[in-house]
């Protein structure tokens, strides 16, 4: 018998298939069906891949293949999302430059994702630091531009004093940049946001169009963080005799305006901006605005989850409760945030358990207002429903109802908030996108002594003084290519200091002008790839409307559940926005979406370099092969799961690839027809494999057709059975079951071109088991049940069949025993 060489073999196809390109998308497919299978795009590390990388691109691999094999038309590309600090950094420290850094570790992933067999069609392949890639990032900006959605903002922002850049909300964690976990100082600086908040609404509703895992539509939910409240205004106390306009009222944001007779105090927070009116009637203005700096440096997260409440009473300013016309004091906190709500709250220190602390730690006066019953005695804070107590004429009415009316009365606004807040759209780093927009002086003071907005300026121009678009024909702005591009450490981009390149022509005045020298957020080339790859070499539009409308929505796309609230986010944001354009046409880009769980170490610790328990794809592939490594990871565990890595199971997994190679050895097939049971055997795994693959259990897939390997092991089986067996496996193992294909059976053509099994109804019969029914013991009669169906399902049966019916009717049941596919006891 020959044996298999792996690596010979291996190398032998990725050749072959490079030569061959089967697996390139069609480019016309009229009629056929169409699948879109998408993995998200690596960064191209220096580490090179991971497992997890292959964990998740196996799984789409199989899924293209099956497909491929269905007859549907399949696109399944890759590219390289390349901008972002960590090449920078590499290339910083290597002194040279980041693209060389990223042309070196691109050709590495290239490398590793041919070594694993993976069917992509890589006439597709994108990156994002190509000018000709990033061209049509910048012209996306330029319509979030125009559309007034890109604007100019001097707000306090997340900087990261490490990697010297400021960060969006999204990758700070735990007050720590989610890069280098360097705790994040809080700055004030000028920004390009994207007003991400217009979509807030669209981007809850649309989730409940899109198959998507639960824990990942609610981690959006929850980021999002929808809420329905009013406003509602409190004045403020002997306002007229003070004599400032600012100090006529406070409004405040609340969810709980039904417990508004419990407002005790108010809290504002430190930036609340009327504090400042107020300083010449606030009596310690000197400990408030103590407070008020103290409060600047900390950040939001820090803020929120410090469990000692901090604070400070406003002394000589009181408010009014315009419920119940009590006065109120105010106080300073910095629990409350300046950018959520209106920044100032109402406390109810009863049905508050923020308050509640507050109230306890100053002393404030604690009313409870809701009440589970008239008289209950309950411990406070009390934060469940009930009915109103000490609420004057809404007394006795439920909570819960009682909410909209007291708006009503005290002429509040219902208003909407939410969490998410827009979107910090610049980074002080060389290696991104630049901002494709200059400012000029001359057009900035033409536009300020406007008093309307000139209906030929974009909204962009308008809510942006001074901004002009670089003209869509002058695309790409691309970067400078400059020997030094360290951070400059302040909040700038070190393309300041490019002044050749910063210094331009205003494209509307042709007056001189600088060019924006911040450049876009590693998040921003990764927005929109999947729109690429349908149409790379475009050079007039970022996709042909024909193609797009081919290929959209992606049918599959597999990735990390780390990419929930900021890949994923984001890229639905844009995809709305071109929606709106009219460059696509469908409200979401990714239709069902599966998250691969974390593979673990040995150790069941995360992998990592401390550890010392990383495991690396190259070392696996070398020593028992692409497809063992492929078959392996897609038989730990279900695919959504966390598992442990364990290379006994990698072994077991070789030994069933040298079973099936060893059928293929034999010196013949048999002849026969095969029997009825052998086929059964084989349409039920057909059966089996093809719709555990639909559902994407991979492992109970491999599962089955290990056993069928087993059997055929020892039998004389056709060689029509043992190619059925090959082309079910061939999406998991493309390599060896390649070989036999084409090596050992002569066929001229790729196995992946063949047609996936599709097995006969006529040879798929349900497993049924009779089941003895007893009362008391002795058997009374039997029943037919599916196989392995459970107790409920069989007392059910049991309570339709006319006979048995009869008999257990009168019967007053004290327990029912069960012994799965044998017997079901009925004690009376
Ligand atoms: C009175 C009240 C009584 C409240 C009660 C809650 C419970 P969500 O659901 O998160 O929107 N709040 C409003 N603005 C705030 C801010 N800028 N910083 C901190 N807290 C703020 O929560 C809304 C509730 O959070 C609001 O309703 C307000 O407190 C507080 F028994 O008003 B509530
Ligand atoms: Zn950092
Ligand atoms: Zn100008």
């Amino acid at each position: 018998m020959k044996q298999y060489f792996h690596k010979k073999v291996e190398k032998k196809w990725i050749r072959a298939w490079e030569r061959e390109k089967p697996f390139c998308a069609p480019s016309a497919f009229s009629g056929k069906k169409k699948r879109y299978v998408l993995d998200m795009f690596p960064y191209p590390s220096a580490h090179g891949l991971h497992v997890g990388h292959v964990e998740s691109y196996t799984a789409s691999d199989i899924l293209a293949r099956y497909y491929r094999m269905c007859g549907f038309a399949v696109l399944h590309p890759m590219g390289w999302d390349a901008f972002g600090l960590p090449a920078e950094n590499a290339a910083i420290k290597a002194k040279t430059h980041p693209k060389k850094v990223v042309k070196e570790n691109v050709a590495n992933f290239k490398r590793q994702l041919l070594s694993l067999g993976f069917s992509y069609d890589w006439s597709r392949e994108v990156n994002t630091t190509d000018p000709h890639y990033y061209r049509w990032t910048q012209w996306i900006f330029l319509k979030l531009f125009n559309r007034g959605l890109a604007y100019q903002k001097e707000t306090p922002v997340n900087w990261c004093p490490s990697c010297k850049t400021v960060l969006a909300d999204e990758e700070v964690v735990g007050g720590a940049c989610d890069r280098c976990h360097t705790h994040v100082e809080r700055k004030s600086a000028r920004q390009w946001m994207l007003r991400i908040t217009a979509y807030a609404d669209r981007l809850l509703s649309d989730l409940d169009l899109i198959d998507w895992p639960q824990h990942i539509k609610t981690m959006q939910r929850n980021w999002i963080g929808r809420s329905e409240g009013a406003h509602i205004v409190f004045p403020i106390a002997d306002a007229s005799q003070k004599g400032n306009k600012h100090l006529d009222t406070a409004t405040v944001f609340t969810t709980r305006a039904d417990t508004i007779f419990g407002a005790t105090y108010l809290v504002l927070a430190p930036e609340y901006e009327a504090l400042q009116a107020w300083k010449r009637v606030i009596s310690n203005w000197k400990e408030v605005s103590a407070y008020i700096s103290a409060a600047k440096n900390k950040s939001d997260e820090d803020r929120i989850s410090s469990k000692e409440k901090t604070g400070v009473l406003v002394k000589g300013v009181e408010a009014i409760n315009p419920a119940n016309g009590k006065r109120v004091p105010i106080f300073v906190a910095d629990y409350v945030v300046a950018h959520y709500g209106t920044g100032a709250i109402m406390a109810v220190p009863a049905h508050d358990q923020r308050d509640f602390d507050f109230a306890k730690k100053y002393n404030l006066s604690i009313v409870p207002v809701v009440s589970p019953h008239a008289d209950a005695l309950i411990s406070l804070p009390y934060l469940g429903d009930g009915i109103l107590i000490n609420s004057a004429s809404f007394n006795g009415q439920k909570n819960s109802l009682a909410a909209r009316a007291i708006v009503e009365k005290l002429k509040g606004t219902p208003t909407v908030n939410y969490k998410m807040r827009d979107w910090v759209f610049a980074r002080q780093r060389y290696w991104g996108e630049p901002t494709p927009v200059v400012f000029c002086e001359a057009c900035e003071k033409r536009l300020k002594t406007l008093s309307k907005k000139p209906r030929a300026l974009s909204q962009g121009e308008w809510i942006n003084p001074g901004w002009v678009p670089v003209p869509q024909k002058d695309l790409p702005v691309t970067l400078p290519n400059v020997k030094q591009y360290e951070p400059t450490g302040a909040l700038e981009s070190p393309l300041v200091n490019v002044p050749s390149w910063v210094k331009t022509k205003c494209p509307r005045c042709k007056g001189t002008a600088r060019r924006e020298t911040n450049t876009m957020p590693q998040w921003a080339g990764s927005c929109w790839y999947y729109l690429r790859y349908l149409d790379p070499h475009n050079k007039k539009a970022l996709v042909a409307s024909a193609k797009e409308k081919q290929w959209m929505p992606v049918d599959v796309y597999i990735g990390g559940v780390e990419h929930a609230v900021l890949h994923l986010l984001y890229a639905r944001f844009w995809h709305k926005v071109l929606y709106d354009e009219k460059v696509v046409h469908t409200k979401e880009p990714f239709y069902r979406l599966i998250n691969q769980g974390i593979i673990l170490g040995a150790d069941g610790e995360k992998m990592s370099k401390s550890r010392g328990n990383i495991v690396n794809p190259d070392d696996i592939v070398e020593r028992y092969g692409a497809d063992a490594l492929r078959m392996y990871e897609m038989f730990m565990g279900p695919l959504e799961d966390v598992k442990p890595w364990d290379e006994k199971g990698i072994v077991g997994v070789v030994r069933f690839l040298e079973r099936v190679w060893a059928i293929g050895q034999r010196a013949s097939f048999s002849s026969k027809k095969p029997s009825r049971q052998r086929l059964m055997r084989l349409h039920q795994t057909i059966k089996k494999v093809t719709e555990d693959v639909e559902k994407v259990r991979f492992n109970t897939a491999i599962s089955a057709l290990m056993i069928l390997s087993r059997d055929m092991g020892g039998e004389d089986i056709s060689q029509s059975e043992y190619e059925t067996l090959l082309k079910l496996l061939s999406p998991f193992a493309p390599f060896i079951t390649e070989e036999i294909w084409r090596s050992v059976l002569s066929h001229k053509q790729s196995i992946s071109r063949e047609k996936w099994p599709s097995y006969a109804s006529a040879y798929i019969v349900k497993q049924t088991v009779v089941i003895a029914v007893q009362i008391n013991g002795k058997t009374k009669g039997t029943l037919e049940v599916s196989a392995g169906s459970d107790k409920d399902i069989v007392v059910a049966e049991v309570k339709n069949n006319a006979r048995l019916k009869g008999m257990i009717s009168s019967l007053s049941i004290k327990k029912i025993i069960f012994v799965p596919d044998r017997i079901l006891n009925i004690v009376a």
